[in-house]
């Protein structure tokens, strides 16, 4: 099911990229279709089976926050 990831505190495209490519490579389930510097977003796939709180370590294991899901 699509999804909306709020993020804040990424200032770069390098920081984005860090999202994408641990949002590819280390949760099974998610599949990334954007990722907005300027929006604090990412728009991804995922799983059900997928777990808020797995996507929120995730997320703030890179330094950044997990504001919210939509
Ligand atoms: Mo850019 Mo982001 O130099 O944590 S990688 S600020």
């Amino acid at each position: 099911m699509e999804k909306k990831l709020l993020i804040e505190g990424m200032s770069c495209n390098h920081c984005v990229n860090h999202v994408r490519t641990a949002l590819t490579e280390d949760i099974k389930g998610v599949e990334v279709r954007e990722v907005s510097l300027d929006g604090k977003y990412a728009i991804v796939n995922m799983d059900d089976s997928v777990k808020e709180e797995e996507l929120k370590a995730l997320i703030e294991d890179l330094g950044f926050q997990l504001i919210a899901i939509q």
